[in-house]
């Protein structure tokens, strides 16, 4: 067969298969994703009865015109009524038609309303979640069990199929608890937008803006960054783990264990071999540093400095220290000081100080970033 016949062929094939292979039908998802919470139900409803009425509305149309045209078509020697005007219908439609219009688009504002009193609904809440976004993560804070996430884009490699689905830490919820989030953001505009828990709210530097959610269902729940935010923007998936309340509670339970126990290593003044902090400081900066900065220091200049043989990284440690903790004001560069611990700055720094042949071989401890803040 030839090549200028095979391709009509395929183009034909290719839809046919679509609609006939009930397999592919089921995988193939046309609407929103299925919403799982008292307001998402009601956001999706209202889409759905929208819909509805603009399907109807489209339907009635085309009907009326296909008929008009038909029936009344020139061939025929049809001649236009100059007598309408003056008819009862004719006279009556003019106000009769926007009244049923006006009906309609009042019974779906009226519907809408409900719902979004439903979504300021400010019962107290069984947790809250202070949701951070920055560029390019979210951070998590349960308000109640003073526990922190930070949740980071998974890897290609690791995350395969679901990349820029699925992030290193999902954020952690019960099912059938009254969850408060509260959205706030370090840098500019971010949105947390996950369409079958929650409605999508703006994250603004210095406001707190709130929304709710009371999961039904377990499940892994994804959304992304709702609100353009840099060239990182497409990097910030948001992965909701739902399960039980009782799993829920040994989860947190463990979570404070890990905390507790990264304050005692803290405390504890140990003094850091150079390899223990390099393996600490690969993992951190991959996952905090290496956006801007690239997996191997050579940056995104002229935006982002490379720190491979950069003048600060092979430079005095104190400078190095200052940069890291108090960023550099007006650029990408955060302040990293309250969003890591002295040891993970002490493994990050040092790991800047040693790795792709920078070689100064200082190994800097938790004490000195301590008394550098
Ligand atoms: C969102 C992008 C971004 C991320 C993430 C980021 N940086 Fe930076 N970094 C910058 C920018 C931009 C500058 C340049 C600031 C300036 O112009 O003074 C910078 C500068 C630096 C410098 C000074 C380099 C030089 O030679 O001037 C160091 C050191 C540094 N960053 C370390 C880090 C560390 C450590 C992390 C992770 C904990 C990090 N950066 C994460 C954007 C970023
Ligand atoms: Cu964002």
């Amino acid at each position: 067969m030839s090549n200028r016949f095979l391709k009509p062929c395929t183009a034909f094939a290719l839809p046919s298969l679509l609609l006939t292979s009930g397999a592919v039908l089921a995988e193939y998802k046309f609407n929103f994703p299925e919403p799982v919470s008292p307001v998402t139900k009601e956001v999706f409803d209202l889409h759905m009865m929208t819909s509805a009425v603009a399907l109807i509305i489209m339907v009635l149309v085309t009907i009326f015109f296909v008929y008009s045209i038909y029936k009344f078509r020139k061939s025929k020697n049809y001649e236009p009524d100059q007598e309408f005007h003056k008819g009862w219908f004719g006279t009556w439609s003019w106000a009769l038609v926007p009244a049923i219009v006006l009906g309609i688009d009042l019974t779906i504002a009226g519907s809408a309303s409900s719902t979004f009193d439903l979504i300021e609904d400010k019962t107290p809440a069984d947790l809250t979640v202070k949701v951070t976004g920055s560029q390019w993560k979210w951070t998590y804070e349960y308000m109640e069990d003073d526990v922190k996430i930070v949740s980071t884009l998974l890897p290609k490699e690791e995350a395969g199929e679901l990349y820029l689905r699925t992030v290193d830490n999902p954020l952690v919820l019960p099912t059938d608890r009254r969850v408060r989030f509260l959205h706030t953001a370090t840098d500019v505009l971010h949105a947390w937008w996950v369409p079958a828990i929650a409605v999508k709210k703006d994250s603004i530097p210095g406001y707190i803006n709130e929304t709710w959610t009371i999961i039904e269902k377990e499940g892994n729940y994804h959304g992304q960054c709702a609100e353009n935010c840099g060239t990182g923007h497409a990097f910030m998936p948001i992965q909701v783990n739902a399960i039980a309340g009782e799993e829920f509670d040994t989860w947190m339970s463990k979570q404070k264990e890990i905390k507790l126990a990264k304050m005692a290593e803290a405390a504890s003044g140990k003094v850091w071999a150079l390899d223990e902090l390099m393996t600490k400081g690969e993992e951190l900066y991959n996952k905090n540093c290496s956006a801007c900065h690239k997996p191997d220091g050579s940056g995104i200049p002229p935006v982002f400095p490379p720190l491979k043989g950069s003048a600060i990284a092979l430079g005095d440690v104190s400078k190095h220290l200052e940069v890291v903790i108090k960023g550099a004001s007006g650029t990408a560069m955060a302040a990293w000081g309250n969003q890591l611990d002295d040891l993970e700055l002490a493994a990050i720094i040092t790991y800047e100080r040693n790795a792709w042949e920078n070689n100064t071989g200082d190994a800097v401890q938790p004490s000195d970033v301590k008394a550098a803040r």
